[in-house]
């Protein structure tokens, strides 16, 4: 082996530079460290792996998700987690049986009789049935003894998901009272609030058309995007701004904890609202939702950040939203909220199919898997609607949230100003390397954005602000390029095959890099409405 390197130094010096293919060299490192990551950092994920194969209990031919069944035949005392706990003490449960062919609606209503429960949502998509109220023994009697006559595929408990931070305390929308946030210990989250900032007040506003409701646009001037925050120039949306793309006609829906439509950053872009938590309406009590909103699509704001005037907007605008609530005043809902959220996204979806829409989904929970109901759900507004779906990687640093997992997600992890993955992101590789999760990044340490029930900005920290800047980009990608539409993963290619790769960082950290807004507008084929000077010249003066 000692010649080995003498080796290497005459290949160098005997090829030219330009023949070396550097990428297939940072691909090996890649694989390198990937290699090292399975033997050493990553040994725990390897044996999750082994756990996410064995999810599932068989009981009498159905397949039940084995925390599920540890809860249901009450067989375990102390899960750890306090929502698992309490999930454990309760007598009735919510419950998403899975079939193999949704069955009629007189059989659905005959087992919501043998369980004791109301039907909540029938998911034709996924061939589920979500019931609610459901009597605990009942439960237990029905698996081991009638499950498996009525085609039952699996059965699920309705588990919590929530947002990805630790809750911030929950808020009401008073102007007067404006309480601080405490740091959040886990992200390092600082909060730091932007109380004096100068909104937009630069150009008039454009009415513009979305789903027949009319939205404000802004025209970004060059001067406002050239001092944009850190964050946007980071995945060049500043210079796709100045091609005149800004996301206008384009829709992002928001699932989270509602958006606050009368901060100024949103004021007038939010197109529709629902609430799937009981007992809220579709305002945000939060604080996460809105920050989302403003990130994804909120109006440009000045703000002195650092001691320098810097100009804070949202990654696409003029692009309007659609907040979907599925997440409650203190940051969580269950895997039901969520599901008949997505469902209302494709039926939204199905009422106007020439509005080009994009989900933001901030939320995740680390007690799911690839083949959990809201991941099912996820691929199959992908795959059956053509509705791309970016998923926050979640903040448990070495594992991905689920419906993160999700195979069709667009799953982002976070970096900070330096494009350097922030310890909190969850890391891949998902569920194995064929797959391998996160699929991107964006920036999501320290991020200012809108602050619900204010009129300030707040910064926060989380995957949950990466996601909304690629839901973002999209949106860019959307207007800059229409025949996009209804081709989510010729969008998830674009956006790959254009990030900013470092090689220092492995795939099972960031990804294929840094989302670049510009450089995936840039692969598009050339719009016919961007401002030519050549075009102009030749209409003006009949040049051929
Ligand atoms: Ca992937
Ligand atoms: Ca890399």
């Amino acid at each position: 082996m000692r010649f080995f390197p003498i080796f290497l130094i005459l290949i160098l010096a005997v090829y030219p530079v330009a023949a070396f293919d550097l990428s297939d060299i940072f691909k090996s490192i890649d694989e390198f460290i990937k290699r090292l990551n399975n033997l050493f950092y990553h040994s725990d994920i390897i044996e999750n792996l082994e756990l996410f194969k064995a999810n599932y209990e068989i009981i009498n031919g159905v397949y039940v998700e084995k925390t599920s069944w540890s809860i249901i035949s009450g067989s375990s005392v102390d899960f750890g987690d306090p929502d698992l706990n309490a999930l454990a003490a309760q007598s009735e449960l919510g419950v998403i049986i899975q079939f193999k062919r949704i069955p009629d609606l007189d059989v659905i209503h005959r087992i919501a009789e043998l369980l004791g429960a109301e039907v909540d949502h029938i998911d034709k998509g996924i061939n589920a049935v979500i019931f609610k109220l459901v009597d605990k023994p009942k439960l237990k009697q029905f698996i081991l003894e009638e499950a498996n006559q009525f085609d039952v595929a699996s059965i699920w408990l309705d588990f919590a998901t929530r947002v990805p931070e630790r809750p911030n305390p929950p808020r009401q929308p008073d102007p007067h009272e404006i309480p601080e946030c405490p740091p959040d210990n886990r992200t390092n989250n600082t909060m730091e609030r932007h109380p004096g900032y100068r909104p937009w007040v630069g150009n008039p506003h454009v009415p513009v058309c979305v789903e027949n409701k009319t939205v404000k646009e802004v025209i970004i001037e060059r001067k406002q995007a050239e001092n944009s925050c850190w964050n946007d120039k980071l995945i060049s949306a500043h210079d796709v701004w100045l091609e005149n793309i800004t996301g206008r006609n384009v829709v992002i829906a928001i699932l989270d904890t509602g958006v606050d439509e009368n901060h100024p950053m949103l004021k007038g872009k939010v197109i529709g609202s629902i609430s799937f938590v009981e007992g809220e309406d579709p305002h945000d009590y939060h604080g996460h939702g809105t920050h989302c909103a403003g990130i994804a699509a909120g109006y440009p704001v000045q703000i002195n950040k650092d001691g320098r005037l810097v100009w804070v907007s949202g990654v696409a605008p003029n692009a309007a939203i659609l907040n979907v609530k599925v997440l409650g005043k203190n940051g969580g809902g269950s895997l039901s909220s969520v599901i008949k959220g997505l469902d209302y996204v494709a039926q939204w979806h199905d009422k106007h199919p020439d509005v080009p829409i994009v989900v933001s989904m901030s939320l995740g929970t680390p007690f799911g898997n690839p083949s959990d109901p809201v991941c099912q759900k996820v691929n199959w507004l992908v795959k059956e609607k053509r509705i791309p779906v970016v998923v926050a990687a979640g903040n448990e640093f070495i594992v991905i949230d689920s419906p993160g997992l999700a195979t069709y997600a667009i799953t982002v992890a976070a970096v900070d100003q330096d494009g350097k993955v922030a310890s909190f992101s969850g890391k891949g590789p998902g569920t194995n390397y064929e797959d391998i999760k996160p699929d991107i990044a964006a920036p999501g340490v320290k991020i200012p954005s809108a602050r619900a029930n204010t009129r300030e900005l707040i910064e926060m920290s989380g995957t949950s602000m990466a996601t909304p800047h690629v839901a973002g980009v999209i949106a860019l990608l959307l207007e800059s390029d229409l025949s996009l539409k209804d081709k989510p993963e010729r969008i998830k290619e674009l956006l790959q095959a254009t990030a900013k790769d470092d090689p220092a960082q492995p795939e099972i950290w960031e990804g294929a890099g840094v989302v670049d807004a510009y450089a995936a507008v840039k692969k598009l084929p050339k719009r016919s409405n961007v401002f030519d000077p050549l075009g102009w010249v030749k209409a003006l003066f009949g040049g051929g």
